[in-house]
């Protein structure tokens, strides 16, 4: 069964990490509407959910992909990049325990899960401040035994590798070229954001089914024009927490 992980949005949302925006006001109200409809949207996806509830210390608790990789195989607890989010792993370890064995990256390895995107049995993982070559190296070390190939990729000037690109079809990419080295996804399509919404290459793809945000009207016409099937939802109060979709959920099949 197609199953999410997702977490509620904490109370201390506005006290989030922030590396490349200017902290402005979050209105938790309308953060927490937003991801109801996130959430809406992924049961019509056919997902069934497991709702973690928020943590009232947790600021970025809501952005559950960072704290874990859930493969077919098995799972990998993270070590995330940014002290103050470690506390989260707790909850997501309880979520996933029934579902996937456990494996986990150990001190001083950092890897966040959006740096991890997944093409079949390549794991692309992004070279952030977030994610170290040793949290390379040693997810990498973790599951080559399962037949997955880690290419790691040069990132600058986004959060994470996901901030900067995504997968929109089984054989193509969504990508902002200023962000993210195109040239570690050969034999792969890439489509490019519209220059003029350089933060719009974060979507989450279900089976033929893009999820985008809405705010990035040029993209979105540009994915459809592509042929490919896109929902929107609004994210744009998350967005001020340097949060995309793909953030919010761990996807798999339970
Ligand atoms: C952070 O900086 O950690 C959070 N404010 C945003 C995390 C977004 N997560 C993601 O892109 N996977």
């Amino acid at each position: 069964m197609k199953t999410a992980i997702t977490r509620g949005v904490s109370d201390a949302i506005a006290h989030c990490e922030l590396t490349h925006l200017d902290r402005t006001p979050i209105d938790v109200g309308r953060a927490r509407a937003q991801h109801a409809q996130y959430e809406g949207a992924l049961e019509a996806l056919g997902y069934r959910l497991i709702r973690l509830p928020a943590d009232p210390a947790l600021p970025d608790c809501v952005f559950v992909e960072d704290t874990a990789l859930v493969l077919d195989e098995v799972a990998v607890l993270t070590r995330p990049g940014a002290p103050s989010r470690r506390p989260e792993l707790a909850a997501i370890e309880a979520a996933l325990a029934p579902h996937r064995p456990l494996l986990r990256l150990e001190a001083p390895a950092i890897l966040d899960g959006g740096d991890v995107l997944r093409v079949g049995r390549t794991l692309y993982v992004g070279q952030t401040p977030r994610t170290s070559a040793e949290g390379t190296a040693a997810l990498a070390s973790l599951l080559s035994p399962h037949g997955y190939h880690v290419v790691p990729v040069a990132v600058s000037g986004c959060l994470h590798l996901k901030t900067g690109v995504s997968q929109v079809a089984a054989d193509a990419l969504l990508i902002n070229r200023g962000w993210v080295d195109a040239r570690a996804f050969p034999g792969l399509r890439l489509i490019d954001v519209d220059p003029a919404e350089p933060t719009g290459a974060n979507s989450l793809l279900s089976g033929d089914t893009v999820l985008y945000p809405a705010a990035y009207p040029r993209t979105l016409a540009c994915l459809e024009g592509e042929g490919l099937r896109v929902a929107t939802v609004p994210a744009d109060e998350l967005a001020k927490a340097e949060g995309g979709l793909t953030c919010c959920s761990l996807l798999f099949d339970a």
